[in-house]
């Protein structure tokens, strides 16, 4: 382990740990979305999944994972019945510092210990994403807090004439996917793939471009629509995105980045068929993932990384895939019911940001940083 890769995880320890200042006991606690779960669990979670590969699966210590696993591992334990089992906050802090010198203890020990999840580096990797995939989470949760709370209000004005700037991408065969030893199952194999030639937008669809929809009927227009998407569309009457609240002359938009001013900031908390739908109202569609890494390695797409992309593709497994180190972080997710979003959000920890990176979520899901750009 390099100095610097260590000083990172004590960094992402800490950021970790910060999410249970300043909020009170009864905010950590809660359950703020029905697909979230409680920061407090999220901060127990990822100090406990650390412990777990490095103590326990690398040098066979269970003493500690025996009594939390039933609490910390997700499949363990349903979403809804963490609140109460949780520790207070004084009590996690604690925790979490005693699990972190323990990992301490053991990572110093690494070094002369032979064994096939430290080659390369590859635990430290992986426990460093697992933090900061959890820091996101973490944010997600953070942002339906503040919904309630304090958002932006923002006055939106329709652009009259939208033009839809297309960049061209030649058709030509690339390598999709990751060989770094920081790369996930899932991007792996790395493979060659031919890309048909293709148009993508040079930046994703703004606030102010999603509200001309939302005037124009989007929301209301069968024909725009997938039978599925429009099936949850009126059952969850979903009429706007999710980060958006109805105020008397505009809409309440939480937005984390003041840079970009909210009508030209690129919607977020929309589900994939939401997305599906604009681009059918725009007489787009959405780009094939291969298609999203192919322009984003050709570099020639702007603003990337304000908000995750939905693409047109399903979560599958590459030719060759091979579940690693475990089953469950890709595996059960190729069942046809998920989507994969390419990119990443403001909220992202530069552990996840790579052209290769696949994410992925049913199309329902709306409480995550992603939005939509067009492709033709
Ligand atoms: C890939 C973001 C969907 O949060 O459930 C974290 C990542 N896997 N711990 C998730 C993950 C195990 C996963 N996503
Ligand atoms: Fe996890």
């Amino acid at each position: 382990m390099t100095e610097s890769s260590a000083s990172r995880l004590l960094a992402l320890r800490c950021a970790s740990q910060a999410m249970l200042d300043g909020r009170d006991e009864a905010a950590l606690r809660r359950q703020s979305h029905p697909e979230l779960s409680p920061l407090l669990w999220h901060v127990g979670h990822v100090f406990f999944v650390e412990h777990y590969w490095l103590a326990e699966r690398v040098f066979g210590d269970r003493s500690v994972t025996d009594r939390w696993r039933g609490l910390y591992f997700p499949e363990e334990c349903q979403k809804h019945t963490r609140s109460i089992r949780l520790p207070d906050p004084a009590a996690m802090r604690t925790w979490t510092d005693q699990v972190a010198a323990l990992n301490d203890h053991y990572w110093a020990r690494a070094a002369q210990h032979p064994h096939a999840l430290l080659e390369r580096g590859y635990l430290h990797a992986f426990i460093c994403q697992h933090y900061a995939q959890h820091l996101e989470t973490m944010r997600l949760v953070v942002a339906q807090l503040d919904l309630a709370d304090d958002p932006t209000v923002a006055t939106l004005d329709t652009p009259d004439d939208v033009r839809r700037e297309r960049v061209h991408i030649p058709g030509h065969t690339m390598q999709i996917g990751s060989a770094g030893i920081d790369a996930y199952d899932n991007e792996k194999p790395a493979h060659e793939r031919t890309v048909e030639a293709f148009d993508v937008a040079p930046g994703p669809v703004s606030n102010a471009e999603w509200l001309g929809f939302m005037r124009d009927g989007g929301y209301d227009r069968h024909e725009l629509w997938d039978d599925d998407g429009w099936r949850w569309r009126c059952l969850d009457r979903v009429e706007h995105p999710q980060h958006w609240r109805p105020v008397d002359d505009g809409w309440q938009i939480a937005w984390h980045d003041s840079r970009t001013p909210i009508a030209e900031a690129p919607v977020h908390g929309i589900g994939w068929y939401e997305a599906r739908a604009f681009a059918r109202y725009a007489g787009a569609r959405l780009p094939a993932e291969h298609e999203w890494e192919a322009a984003a390695r050709s570099e020639h797409l702007n603003a990337t990384g304000q908000v995750w992309e939905w693409c047109d593709s399903a979560f599958k497994p590459y030719p060759g895939f091979t579940a690693f180190p475990y089953d469950g972080y890709s595996k059960p997710w190729f069942d046809g019911h998920h989507y994969v979003t390419r990119g990443s959000s403001v909220h992202t920890e530069t552990e996840v940001k790579r052209p290769g990176f696949r994410n992925f979520y049913p199309p329902t899901h709306r409480h995550i940083f992603a939005g939509v750009r067009l492709a033709w």
